[in-house]
Parts: C-alpha cells; structure tokens; sequence
C-alpha cells in the first residue's frame, strides 16, 4: 500500500515541474494563450502569424520547432522567447502544437459562399473618378500599424483618402482595370474589393482561413487566392468576389500542402504557384481557350451557365521541382520560375535556389543562393549587355547579383545587415535595399545599377526600421516606408537622393503604384 501511494505521488511529481519558486503543473494551453495567441489565434488557426497545427508543420521537426520559440527564425516578426520561457515550458508549448485540433473548421465552396459581403453590386456606381488626380500615378500605401491604407496622389504627394482595412494585410494588394480597382487579401482570409473612383469597398469575401496572397488575372476577371489553411487555391469572379471554383491542394498520393504565393503569369494567362509541403509548381489555367498541353478544357465562366463545365475551368498542370519551394519569381518572360527553399541552404552551398521551366516542366539550373534571399522582392535590369537579377538575403547581409543566362551569382554586394526589400525603376540608375534587421534597420542603401556600388547609404529616421522602396511612374521620386506606429512615408528625388517630403503615417509597410504594378515594371514585384 505505502509503495503504492509513493508511486502515486512519484508519478503526480513528475507531471509537474519548478516554475519560479512553487511546484506548479505546465499547462501548455495558458502559456499558448498568453504568449501565442495574440499572433497564432486562440485558436491555434492562424492571425497575424500563421496557423500552428500539425498538418502545417509536416516540414518542421519538433526539435526545429523548439529552436524557433526559443531563439525565433529569420524574417519572422516573432520574438525570441528565451529570455522568458524555460525550456520545459517551450517542450510543452511545442507537443501541444503538434497535437491534432478536435475540429478545424470546415472553408470549402458553401462556407466561402455564405462568407461574401456585396456591398455595391457591379455597374451601380459610376464610372468617372471622384476626385482629380492622375489614376495612373496613384499609390496604395498599407499602414500596417492601425490597419488602414492611404491613397496618394504620385503626383502632389498629398493622400486623397485614408480606408480602414481588414487585420493584418499581407503581401502586394493588386490594382486591376487601369487603377480603378484594388484588391487587398489579410493574412485572416479576406478578400476586399474597393472601387478607387468611388472610395468604396465593393465586395469582400472570406476565401480561406489562414492566407497568403492573392494574384488577379492580366485581364481583370479571376482572383487566385493561396491558403495556408485550408489546403486549397480559390478562384473568384474578380466582379463581385462570388467563389467560382475551389481547388484542393492534394499530390496523386492525396497528400496535402499550403500554398506558398500565387502569381499571376500574364503572356500565359496562368496562374502560377508554388507548394510549401509538396515539391511541385502549379500552373493554373485561366484562358478561354485550352492551349496545347493542357490536358483540361476550359470554358468562358461569362457564358457558363451550367455544373457540368465548372471542373473542366482552371485546369491545373503540375510541375516536379527538387524539394519544396517557399518563395519564387517568376522572371519578366514568364516562362521560368526562381525558386528557393527554406532548410535547404543548410546543403552543400548553392544548393538553396533552381531554375523551373515551366514549358520543359524540370529545373533546368541550380543557383547559389545560401542566404535565404527574398524572392518576391527580387528585380531585373540590363548589367554590361546581360540581364542581371538582384535579390537582398534574409539571412546575410548580402545583395546576390545573378546573371540570368548563366545563373551564376556574379556579385556579392556587402550590405549593413540582411534585407527584405528591393526595388529599382527603367528609367532610375539607382537600386534601393533595405536592412530590415539588426542593429542598422534604420539605414537604406542605393546601389548604382551600372557599378553594382553602394553609392550612399541613407537614414531617413535614427533608430526605425527604414524599409520598401517605390518609385513613382516616371521613375522621378522613390517612397520609403518609416515602419514605426510614429512613422513616415519618406519622398526622395530619386536622382539626388535628397528627401522632399515627408508624410506621417501610422507603420507604413508596402506601397503601390499603378503604372509601375500594371505595366510589370522589372523594378516591382508583380
Ligand atoms: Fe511578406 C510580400 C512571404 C513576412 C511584408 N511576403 C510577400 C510575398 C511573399 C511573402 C511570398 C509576395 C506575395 C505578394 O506580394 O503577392 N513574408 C513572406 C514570408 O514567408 C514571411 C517571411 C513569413 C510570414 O510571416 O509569412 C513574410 N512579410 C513578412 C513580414 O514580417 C512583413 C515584413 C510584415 C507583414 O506584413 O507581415 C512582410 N510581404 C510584406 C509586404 C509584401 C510582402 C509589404 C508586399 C511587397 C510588395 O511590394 O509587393
């Protein structure tokens, strides 16, 4: 009976553990919501950082899983927590992420459907822009801080409207129809169409419940939307945001994936995206007309009026590649695919980016990327009689210059810390980067296209996160974000690099403007 009751109580220890100075049970699901929640969801589904189940960490060892609580990842917004979890509360944190929800809810076609707000059906509005401004220079700038965007006029710099958003926007909104639309999509799944003439949100709707990106088609009439969770791509009728088609993300063993980011290839009337947990590329299919290799059959949604032609639109043509890719670009052709992987830079060096066909449907080059570069921010130019393409690198603090015909990185530019964004414009000679972390966030180099220098290195604000360059049409003036909540748009003539205004705004990220979006600047992400 005593050796029993010892047992007992030895057994009732060893389910508790020393926490300050009291014997006190670890209940992952207080810590989580103390120090997850905010970010993850209570939930466990997904906020402003991205869905922590198991079905989403497939590519993520448990002992991986405890490295990045304990010292955070790079380009991740996520803290260390070092400092103020012990290392058996991260292992409880971490079984109870890999532990399967009872239930996740179900996003398939009805729960999208029945998601969908109209709030000015097609045509009801008018045509003509109310306010006077040139469309085609206009800017969209996302204020992350209060979840808001501003539009401002490229011109006189001065914002003509200021728009509450959904929480949390992420990736490029996507201008459509010469300026007259936008789309945004929040890392919580909504979708929004505003009508920029009118100031008004149009539709909105909920295409998924954790989100990566939206891409809308060269010609206005689908939005592609890549889900994190579900596992799937949706399409919508760019016209009023009504769900058109559903797309599980399954391999032909029926094993799932998220979507990494989707793009819009318009000389292929394709989407294109990239597979985080299935090494495969997808090309979706928009045309009207089924071109040669495409083994389904499409169908003008305009004129479908029936079920039966619903599965054989947007017919997807898979692609092989080695291992998974998280981030790609598509280059100014679109015919080929950079893409790189996250884990394998830890392989023998260059084995971090390849080369995709997309026509040959295999990887064709292999490029030595080990810094982890940030693809979507990458850029083309014309570079002594080649095209040269620049990316910064999350992981080293380093711009990579590849020539695009060989694929060998032909310059390593030394930069004051890694960076996420770079961006340059056809008529500037100058490229600006970022260094989005470390000690010097607060500087923005500007490289000179021609001698691949730094040139000069700017602080547009002592001690914030200087970051995201874009230019105006004419390629006169570059914009660079202040990511503070007490932040600025900061407007620099673009030749001089001297600054000529200043705008307050409330931690602007990304901003966006019209000719440069649409015409697919090889300056921009596209
Ligand atoms: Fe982004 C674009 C991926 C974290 C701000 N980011 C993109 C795109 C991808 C991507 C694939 C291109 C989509 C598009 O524009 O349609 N981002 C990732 C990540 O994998 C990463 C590292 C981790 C994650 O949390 O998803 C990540 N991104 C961030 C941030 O922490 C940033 C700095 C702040 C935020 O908003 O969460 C951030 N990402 C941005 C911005 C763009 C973007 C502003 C659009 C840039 C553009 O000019 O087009």
């Amino acid at each position: 009976m005593k050796r029993v009751l010892i047992r007992v109580l030895l057994a009732g220890l060893l389910g508790m553990l020393m926490v300050g100075n009291a014997w006190t049970a670890i209940d992952a699901n207080v810590l989580y919501q103390k120090h997850c929640a905010e970010c993850h969801g209570a939930d466990r589904l997904g906020k402003v950082g991205p869905a922590l189940l198991p079905q989403n960490l497939k590519r993520l060892r448990k002992k991986a899983a405890f490295n990045v609580i304990r010292d955070t990842r790079p380009a991740s917004q996520m803290p260390a927590f070092r400092e103020i979890l012990k290392p058996k509360e991260i292992e409880a944190l971490v079984a109870m992420i890999y532990t399967p929800l009872k239930e996740i809810p179900p996003w398939g076609m009805e729960e999208i459907k029945a998601s969908r707000l109209e709030y000015h059906p097609p045509g009801s509005l008018p045509d003509k822009p109310q306010f006077d401004a040139q469309i085609s220079n206009l800017f969209m700038v996302v204020e992350l801080g209060d979840h808001h965007a501003t539009l401002l006029n490229g011109d006189s710099f001065e914002p003509i409207h200021r728009l509450p958003t959904r929480f949390a926007l992420h990736g490029g909104p996507k201008w459509a129809e010469g300026g007259r639309y936008i789309y945004f999509a929040s890392r919580d799944g909504w979708i929004s169409k505003f009508d920029v003439f009118n100031l008004k949100y149009v539709a909105e709707v909920r295409a998924g419940i954790n989100t990566r990106n939206l891409a809308v088609s060269h010609d206005g009439r689908y939005v592609a939307v890549a889900n994190y969770l579900p596992h799937t791509l949706v399409i919508l009728d760019a016209r009023d945001l009504s769900p058109l088609k559903v797309i599980d993300v399954v391999d032909e063993n029926g094993a799932s994936s998220r979507v990494s980011a989707v793009y819009t290839a318009d000389p292929r009337e394709s989407f294109v995206a990239a597979l985080k947990d299935i090494p495969e590329v997808w090309e979706i299919g928009y045309m009207d007309k089924p071109p040669s290799g495409f083994s389904g059959w499409v169908h003008d949604y305009r004129e479908d009026s029936g079920d039966a032609h619903k599965e054989a639109r947007f017919p997807v043509r898979r692609i092989s590649v080695e291992g998974y890719l998280d981030d790609f670009f598509l280059t100014q052709e679109y015919d080929r695919v950079i893409g790189t992987s996250r884990g394998m830079d830890k392989g023998k060096e260059g084995s971090a980016g390849q080369v995709v066909d997309l026509d040959l449907k295999r990887a064709v080059a292999q490029v030595s990327l080990p810094g982890m570069p940030h693809l979507s921010s990458a850029i083309t130019w014309e570079y002594q009689g080649r095209t040269v393409l620049a990316t910064p690198n999350i992981k080293k603090p380093e711009v990579s210059i590849v020539d695009m015909q060989s694929w060998e990185v032909i310059k390593r530019i030394p930069t004051k810390g890694p960076g996420f964004f770079m961006r340059s414009h056809e008529k500037s000679r100058y490229a600006w980067v970022d260094v989005f972390f470390g000690p010097n966030k607060d500087l923005m180099h500007v490289i000179d296209k021609q001698t691949l220098e730094i040139v000069k290195t700017l602080k547009p604000a002592p001690g914030k996160t200087s970051a995201h360059v874009e230019f105006t049409q004419d390629g006169k003036y570059a914009l660079v974000s202040i990511w503070d909540m007490d932040g600025a748009l900061v407007i620099y003539d673009a030749n001089t690099l001297e600054e000529v205004k200043r705008l307050p705004m409330k931690k602007p990220s990304g901003k966006y403007n019209v000719h440069n979006k649409l015409t697919r600047s090889r300056g921009t992400s596209h």
